[in-house]
């Protein structure tokens, strides 16, 4: 059953998590999310492609700006060591494998430490990498993607591709290199670009014009490489508007959008979305998902909530269902995850502090997806708001909106027309209030 099953293991008194459906009173048992289930015709498991960060999840630590960390973490024994890295990268395949995740997702620097120079640093990941690959191998769970952390080190100050230091531009380049080898190795089914420190603290300093010719510059040396190694896993862009920097260039999706067709590149980037990046942009999640739908570049999402009434990355769990629903109503609007899938870029509070609390936390997140999944396909099953929607453009369908729709009519003929119509005639309601309940019926 536990086929990773070590000389230690890491999550003891923990079994599998299974489904107990909505009766259950068992914490560390699924009310909601059971893998097999079919829902418009495809098990949940595929549909939401569950992921689990290494970031949060294995190398969090639980410290604010106020204090150390606080998590205990069982595997989290000597110093930054290989032999720690393999521990980690076990005590990871544990835990999807007792979640029943079938993804997990990583920055270069999460799974292996830095060496005294890149060479050092490119070794040490390759013994990590290695030993990811078997653990994958033996338990069937894949990387949903890869990506490099170009933020963290003192180097990455003003930025990785946008750094005004060229050597800064350089070291960042072969970081992705190698990051994109990795993930290449290791089946990635994408690579995730997010922007670290791609942006400004002030524009008393800053070219931005330079700054972002050298970050479609960087971008498109990426996809030359991602061509030159055969890697054929999705790359994604991941919008957020500020954070570490004030001012991040991938502000949000349209932002993102822009950048990509400016630099030629919207052939081969997708979005991967993020809810509290979508909030802390002034934006709903849904808004900035169909943003990226309507240009059929919504990717994959990494799955986690804000605080409203806190301006920062809280990066929660998210539990709430009115959220997922509209998130599942949208990816299912799409056509759904093909390469993506739901990734918890989120982490426990500080103040839950064990081990076991991160169960409780992908269990309740993959619980709030499978219902929004589920209410989602019940209300396109029930098809009234589709069909108030199609019909509120009903004008589009034929005679006139027909003719402007497929460009057959300019402002002269519209000319003519308002002015043999005379008035309009008088809108239909908007019904927004009837809407919100028509979906209240279903939560
Ligand atoms: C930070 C981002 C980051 C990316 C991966 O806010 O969400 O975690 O997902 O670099
Ligand atoms: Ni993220
Ligand atoms: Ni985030």
């Amino acid at each position: 059953m536990n086929k990773t099953r070590t000389a230690t293991e890491f999550f003891a008194g923990i079994g599998p998590i299974r489904y107990e459906g909505p009766q259950s009173k068992n914490p560390l048992a699924f009310k909601h999310y059971n893998p097999d289930e079919s829902v418009e015709g495809r098990p949940m498991r595929e549909h939401l492609r569950f992921s689990v960060v290494y970031w949060h999840t294995i190398r969090g630590t639980g410290s604010d700006m106020f204090g150390v960390g606080t998590w205990q973490r069982p595997w989290e024994v000597g110093n930054n060591s290989i032999e720690l890295a393999l521990n980690r990268a076990r005590a990871m395949f544990e835990f999807c494998e007792k979640l029943g995740a079938p993804f997990y997702a990583f920055h270069d620097r999460d799974v292996a430490p830095e060496g005294k120079n890149l060479a050092e640093t490119n070794r040490n990941l390759d013994k990590v990498i290695k030993e990811l690959k078997k653990l994958q191998r033996d338990t069937g769970i894949g990387l949903l993607w890869g990506t490099a952390c170009l933020f963290a080190h003192p180097r990455f100050m003003h930025g990785a591709a946008t750094s005004c230091n060229a050597d800064v531009f350089a070291y960042a380049a072969a970081q992705v290199k190698k990051a994109l080898e990795v993930t290449h190795e290791l089946d990635g089914a994408g690579y995730v670009f997010w922007g670290g420190r791609e942006g400004y603290s002030t524009l008393l300093n800053t070219d931005m014009k330079r700054e972002l010719d050298h970050l479609g510059a960087f971008l498109q040396m990426a996809v030359a490489h991602k061509r030159a190694i055969g890697f054929k896993g999705q790359f994604y862009i991941e919008p957020k508007p500020k954070e570490p920097t004030k001012h991040q260039y991938d502000s949000d999706a349209a932002a993102c959008l822009n950048f990509l067709r400016q630099y030629n590149l919207l052939d081969h980037l997708k979005l991967n979305l993020e809810t509290n990046h979508a909030t802390l942009a002034g934006h709903t999640m849904q808004h900035d998902l169909e943003v990226a739908g309507a240009a059929g570049a919504l990717g994959s999402i990494d799955a986690n909530t804000g605080d409203l009434l806190l301006g920062w990355d809280t990066d929660q769990f998210p539990t709430d269902i009115y959220l997922t629903t509209q998130i599942m109503l949208t990816v299912l609007k799409y056509g759904g995850f093909t390469t993506g899938g739901t990734n918890f870029d989120a982490k426990c509070r500080r103040e839950s502090f064990e081990p076991v609390d991160l169960f409780h936390a992908h269990v309740g997140g993959m619980d709030a997806f499978a219902r929004g999944l589920k209410i989602a396909a019940a209300i396109r099953q029930d098809g009234r708001l589709a069909a108030f929607v199609k019909d509120r453009y009903g004008s589009w369908d034929s005679g006139l909106g027909q003719q402007i729709e497929r460009g057959k009519v300019g402002f002269a003929e519209l000319e003519q027309y308002a002015l043999k119509m005379g008035e309009v005639k008088t809108n239909q309601s908007g019904r927004q209030e009837w809407l919100e309940n028509l979906i209240n019926e279903f939560i």
